[in-house]
């Protein structure tokens, strides 16, 4: 892969761990200087300090994507951004429609839309200024179908989906391209138990027998993929999966 031009700056929300972390591993390899946020300031120092010594440039901005006048203020740090991967959210409980705390429901559209929203906003200018920007949302296929117990997620990803679909029709004829990546099953150290509160058993189940689910890298690796595309070659939605995941609700388990 032809190193990106130096001037090539990353942004990559939620990269504290999971998908965002080896989203940004894998773009400092790529050759992008690359700035990783995410709330947990210690977490994205240690990993920018660890990306910096391997040779690489990468710095770490604490940042909570759902603050609009602290996104605000990271935007006026740059003139120009090649790339910003949307990658902060997650998801909270798998209560059904009748039970579903609204709580938990408002704060996953906050995180996973309202973020992804502020930081689109505030970084759309220095995109285009690049004058060969790309926006990548990591939204889910929870944004494309709905299953049993999905429902705060699931509407949240709808969200996501909407968002990445209505940008890419108002900003074209812009330099700048908009990717989604939708993801299936993607075994990480948090996504299952922060949705599960900390309830390692129940987090466990959920990838239960599956052969093999997919790694924060395999989609960091197509993350990466799509980015560095030709600058014509809009990957407009790439939906990936396990083999084990043939669909929201048709999982292959060995049990
Ligand atoms: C994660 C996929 O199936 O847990 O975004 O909703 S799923």
């Amino acid at each position: 892969m032809a190193p990106a031009p130096a001037s090539r700056i990353a942004v990559v929300t939620g990269a504290s761990s999971g998908i965002g972390a080896a989203t940004a591993r894998q773009l400092a390899e790529a050759g992008y200087r690359v700035v990783l946020t995410a709330r947990r300031k210690d977490r994205i120092e240690a990993l920018a300090e660890e990306l910096t010594k391997a040779g690489h440039s990468a710095t770490a901005y604490p940042l909570d994507v759902t603050d609009r006048t602290a996104v605000d203020e990271f935007a006026t740090a740059f003139q120009t951004i090649g790339v910003l991967v949307n990658n902060a959210g997650g998801a909270l409980g798998a209560d059904p429609v009748a039970t579903g705390d609204p709580a938990d429901w408002r704060t996953m559209y906050e995180t996973n839309v309202i973020g992804t929203l502020n930081v689109t906003q505030a970084l759309l200018p220095k995109l285009v200024a690049s004058g060969d920007g790309v926006i990548v949302v990591v939204s889910s296929t929870a944004g494309h179908g709905t299953y049993e117990g999905g429902a705060g997620y699931v509407a949240a990803k709808h969200g996501s989906h909407v968002l990445a679909e209505t940008l890419r029709l108002e900003i074209v004829g812009q330099p700048v391209r908009v990717i989604e990546i939708a993801p299936g099953m993607v075994k990480t150290d948090e996504f299952a138990l922060t949705r599960f509160a900390g309830d390692e058993a129940k987090a466990a189940k959920v990838y239960a027998g599956v052969p093999d689910p997919l790694t924060a890298d395999d989609v960091a690796e197509t993350i990466t993929w799509a980015v560095t595309r030709p600058s014509h070659v809009n990957v407009d939605l790439l939906v990936l999966r396990p083999r084990a995941q043939a669909s929201n609700t048709k999982v292959h388990r060995e049990l």
